[in-house]
């Protein structure tokens, strides 16, 4: 055998991220890092306006510059599509859903809409001779403000539809909940608007297309996707799944922003057709900013009912949703990802949210980080701060009171929380925290009116991921499937071969699913390789999004391992000759019951099982199976966070002090892996919280085009987090839940609330995301004058 001595429990332990040895040393594989011999270069010039009419293209002089291949504009590649790309969440029957092709031929709609192409031998000269493109625009009216794209006479994105709406969706409880209300001892309504966050992966979306001459095609690109982009290829480009293979080389991060199917994708691959040479590209910092989807902008009106002992009966949720311009792959989906939990952690009998889904002259939205959650939790966890300031009840206590106590757990909106104890949670935060010290120190600094004053902030979550159920994405009109997919092969020396149908970006899954595997057959985490990201090597897999990887494909890659013991065992059964029942299996280890001495190991029968020299009558030679997974629930991860910041009053200035997060992401298979997620999310709270916005003007502008303006945190703005968690067994084989989104859908509301904490005193209830330096120093000026 060549494979390292079998190893104890590696499941819970925090095993070295394989993927670093190559990544931290410069070496990984991004698509930018990818040339094949003859490689062309392309360049997508783009609307500078948010509308207008494309009353021409002229390509002569691009056509025309050193070192171009081709130019082409959007009528000129019309007849490639054979349809446009898909959006694949229809929410409603009556949904308006319109044409989105690759190019704009007759109008531009947003800014950075793409209106023609440009291909040379190397990206410089492409540049060059995009800008040499005239494209004859007349600008139209235009609208860049959801809360103004309804009303009567606002310029319309797509004239033929009549409106901007584009979908109405609700779910309610009952018809009561409006008498539940009515009943209330109080009621409080709050107005948050959430802007846009646009995403700013390190590495920018790139592509790589080759077409071979019997009409296959190879696409190297930066998705969370390749599966899903696999099989739109016949709908877009006429092109069988069967001839597509699609390559998700190192991606270096994404946060939802790939979880789409892009118009490059098929730009580049129809080019590579047409010109018969691969085409490459790879998008700049300032095209991610208006070219790759944005999160959030949403306008919400929240409505808390409750008696005058702080239980909450109601909870009301009305939200106008930014679409954008067009509908990418999941576009009105998105906020319904959060419909189910505007009760979070808490029981509340009465339930109704409702979205509108709006159209603007603006970049489309999607997935980001937390999609959906993030804006719900926001909405929730500020209106109980409120609500606690209103009924006069410490905010941590209100959280207490109406805390769900036992699991399982049918909330009012339908869905089923399998496990969870968030007393837990919030108690260990609580400890870690020290309120009192915190306060003491909060009411001396407010006693001695120093400009300096400190808040304290909470956030009690819960959240569903893991997507997830087939049955319930179909009953919500998601088009495709929740499951997913793991092949295990035992190779004849003993070493193992894991093909995963997810695609991860940074989340770690070549530590984490190799220590599933490990763990299972009782061989070293290097012993196995983890597959993924090719749709040749995995064949069947629905990728990486909603914090699913591993409560989805980390449990049929258990099942698989299931599926290997089994066949394992009729192997070793067969060859000392004791019936399957009579062996057991553990730490890697076959050993008959009560002969502790007669044994064999997993290793050993994978290569009697690849010699085939003795094996059962009828077995197929090899060691290897497949699993596919469809989870019968979705899964609910849950925690308690703090913030605790510094206020200056007299500039507004903002410092976080401290952040604590305690979370329950079920058994953790790798702490440290988790920890990270946590970091990375709770950052991008953090961020929406003080730093990030992009602002559109009311025409669609964008005014954040940078980053010089559009304010990513970095290490320095931040404290070192202080993490831990709580666990809960979840209802799958492992006890796991989800973690890669937890931090970004706690974070925003524990800063907000520490922030406003910090000048209750003076009067501040609310304000406006992010709060920078000026909005502080403006609430405080307000409410002084
Ligand atoms: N994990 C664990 N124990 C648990 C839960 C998770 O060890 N109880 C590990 C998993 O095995 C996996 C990682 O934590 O290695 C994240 O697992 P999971 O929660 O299943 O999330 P996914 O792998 O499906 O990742 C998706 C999630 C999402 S939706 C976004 S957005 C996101 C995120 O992960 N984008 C990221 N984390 C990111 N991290 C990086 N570096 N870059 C991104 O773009």
């Amino acid at each position: 055998m060549t494979a390292t001595e079998t190893t104890a429990r590696v499941i819970g332990t925090s095993v070295k991220r394989k993927e670093d040895a190559s990544l931290l040393r410069g070496r990984g594989t991004f698509v930018d890092n990818l040339t094949l011999p003859g490689t062309v270069y392309m360049v997508v010039v783009r609307s500078p306006y948010p509308r207008a009419r494309i009353n021409g293209v002229n390509l002569d002089a691009a056509r025309a510059a050193k070192g171009v291949i081709a130019a082409f504009s959007g009528v000129d590649l019309a007849d490639e599509w054979v349809g446009g790309m898909p959006c694949a969440w229809p929410v409603t029957e009556d949904i308006k859903m319109p044409p989105h092709y690759p190019l704009a031929s007759a109008e531009a709609r947003y800014q950075g809409d793409g209106v023609a192409v440009v291909v040379a031998e190397s990206r410089a000269l492409a540049k060059d001779a995009a800008e040499l493109v005239e494209v004859d625009y007349e600008p139209l009216p235009s609208i860049g403000d959801i809360s103004k794209a309804l009303a009567d006479g606002a310029p319309l994105v797509h004239e033929d539809l009549g409106t901007n709406e584009c979908y109405v969706w609700k779910l309610e409880s009952s018809d009561d909940v409006q008498a539940a209300i009515d009943a209330a001892d109080v009621v409080v309504t709050r107005r948050y608007v959430q802007p846009r966050l646009i995403p700013n992966a390190i590495e920018p979306r790139g592509v790589l297309a080759q077409a071979g001459p019997a009409g296959e095609v190879t696409l190297w690109t930066a998705t969370q996707v390749p599966h899903i982009l696999r099989f739109t290829m016949p709908l877009v480009l006429g092109i069988p799944e069967s001839k597509v293979r699609v390559i998700a080389p190192d991606v270096g991060g994404g946060f939802g922003s790939k979880l789409d199917v892009y118009a490059e994708e098929y730009l580049a691959v129809a080019l590579a057709k047409r010109l018969g040479r691969p085409v490459k590209w790879t998008e700049e910092r300032a095209e991610n900013f208006v070219a790759t989807i944005h999160g959030r902008d949403t306008v919400h009106e929240l409505t808390f009912a409750a008696m005058k002992d702080g239980k909450i009966t109601a909870v009301k949720s009305e939200a106008l949703c930014a679409m954008g311009a067009y509908l990418q792959l999941v576009t009105p989906g998105i906020p319904l990802l959060g419909a189910w939990i505007y009760s979070g952690p808490y029981e509340i009998p009465n339930y109704s949210v409702t979205f509108t889904g709006v159209f603007t002259h603006t970049t489309p939205t999607d997935a980001y980080r937390g999609a959906g959650r993030p804006e719900a939790t926001y909405v929730l966890e500020r209106t109980m701060d409120a609500l606690a300031s209103e009924l006069g009840i410490d905010p941590v206590e209100l959280r207490r009171k109406n805390f769900v106590r036992e699991f399982p757990h049918t909330m009012a909106s339908g869905l089923t929380i399998d496990s969870g104890d968030y007393h837990a949670s919030l108690d260990r935060l609580l400890e870690m925290l020290d309120l009192d010290g915190i306060r003491a120190e909060q009411a001396a600094r407010r006693a001695s009116g120093e400009a300096k004053q400190i808040g304290v902030g909470f956030s009690t979550y819960n959240e569903m991921c893991g997507l997830a159920p087939s049955r319930i994405l179909g009953a919500i009109r998601y088009a495709v499937g929740g499951w997913d997919a793991a092949t295990i092969r035992f190779q004849p020396l003993g070493s193992v071969q894991a093909v995963v149908g997810t695609s991860p970006h940074g989340q770690g899954h070549a530590t984490t699913f190799a220590q599933v595997v490990a763990d299972r057959f009782g061989v070293g985490v290097d012993d196995v390789e983890v597959l993924h990201g090719d749709t040749a090597v995995s064949q069947q897999g629905m990728d990486t999004y909603g914090s699913r990887s591993l409560t989805v494909g980390g449990i049929a890659l258990f099942h698989a391992t299931e599926k290997v013991i089994a066949k394992a065992r009729q192997i070793v059964a067969h060859q000392l000759e004791v019936s399957a029942e009579d062996l057991e299996f553990e730490n890697g280890t076959f050993s008959v019951k009560g002969s502790p001495d007669r044994t064999m190991t997993i290793q050993a029968a994978a290569f009697a099982a690849h010699s085939a020299h003795n094996l059962p009558d009828g077995m197929e030679p090899g060691l290897e199976a497949t699993a596919v997974f469809d989870p019968p629930n979705f899964s609910w991860p849950a925690g308690a966070h703090a913030a605790v910041v510094e206020v200056d009053t007299e500039t507004g200035d903002t410092r976080l002090l401290r952040y604590v997060a305690v979370d329950d992401v079920g058994n953790p298979v790798n702490p440290q892996i988790i920890d990270g997620q946590v970091h990375g999310g709770v950052t991008q709270g953090i961020a929406a919280a003080l730093f990030e916005e992009g602002a559109y003007d009311e025409e669609g502008n964008l005014l954040t085009t940078t980053m010089a303006t559009y304010l990513v945190p970095s290490a320095a703005e931040l404290p070192s987090f202080e993490t831990d968690r709580t666990e809960t067994t979840a209802d799958n084989p492992l006890g796991v839940k989800g973690v890669g989104e937890t931090g970004t859908i706690a974070a925003a509301p524990a800063v907000i609330n520490a922030v406003v904490d910090a000048l209750s005193h003076l009067g501040v209830t609310d304000l406006p995301l992010p709060a920078t330096p000026e909005r502080v120093w403006t609430a405080i000026e307000e409410v002084r004058s």
